[in-house]
């Protein structure tokens, strides 16, 4: 253990960041979402573009380890003009780029905002990680936790701060269900003990029209954030 270093530590984010802009203009609200690897992230971030774009003024950040794989992704299937996709590489466990040190992630989002704003939705997909990722509230308004079926339907009741509280829990590949033996109920009953009141999605999000309780979700947060800071 290292004793020597008295109460130096870079302080923490845990504050949002003002929602008024340096020019006068209102920032975009920033919705993050999180979880486990594979559970679906980038195909909800590139669904809920496909459902909003005509709507709002969309950007994505996205976060790899090693690669710039989720971005690339997105830019194939062409769901935003490119110069609104922006990839974090982060070189490490992908929460250390969410939680502890967010600067490479807040400057992606204000370079977005810069250049292609002014922006009213800006969505950070974080690396896929473990059951303890969360987002520091200095980088986003709201979380999404995305977790699926296929990983079990013991994960709800397994908890972490994630499944506890997220602003949003969503369970996808609700299709795969009866594949791997879930039970859906369960996990519902499992998830609403963890989060008492919070909002919890069954999704399966490849499907048709799969992604509208989330972009339903995110509409109403969006529409709150707008009325909170009206006077900009
Ligand atoms: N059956 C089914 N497959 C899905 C669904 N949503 C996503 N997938 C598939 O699951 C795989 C992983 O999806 P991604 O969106 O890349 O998952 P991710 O969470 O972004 O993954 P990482 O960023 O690598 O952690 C892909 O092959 C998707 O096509 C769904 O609702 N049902
Ligand atoms: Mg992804």
């Amino acid at each position: 253990m290292h004793l020597d270093h008295g109460n130096d530590f870079p302080e923490r984010h845990t504050h949002s960041a003002e929602a008024i802009r340096p020019d006068g203009t209102r920032r975009a609200l920033r919705i993050g979402l999180g979880g486990p690897v594979g559970t679906g992230k980038t195909a909800t971030v590139a669904a809920l573009c496909r459902a909003l774009r005509d709507e709002l003024s969309i950007a994505v950040v996205t976060n790899d380890i090693y690669t710039r794989e989720d971005a690339e992704f997105l830019l194939r299937e062409a769901v935003l003009p490119p110069e609104r996709i922006s990839a974090v590489e982060t070189g490490a466990c992908p929460h250390t780029a969410i939680r502890d040190d967010i600067s490479a992630n807040l400057e992606a989002v204000e370079d977005l905002e810069d250049q292609v704003g002014p922006l009213d939705l800006v969505l950070v997909e974080s690396g896929g990680d473990n059951l303890t990722a969360t987002f520091s509230r200095g980088l986003v308004d709201f979380q999404i936790f995305v977790i699926d079926v296929s990983g079990g339907d013991d994960i709800p009741r397994k908890g972490g701060p994630g499944v506890t509280t997220a602003d949003l829990l969503v369970v996808n590949k609700t299709d795969l269900a009866p594949y791997v033996g879930v039970d859906l109920e369960g996990m519902a009953r499992d998830a609403k003990a963890q989060r008492g009141d919070l909002p919890v999605a069954f999704t399966s999000i490849k499907a048709e029209g799969g992604v509208r309780p989330v972009s339903d979700w995110v509409r109403e947060r969006l529409a709150a954030w707008t009325a909170e800071n009206a006077a900009a």
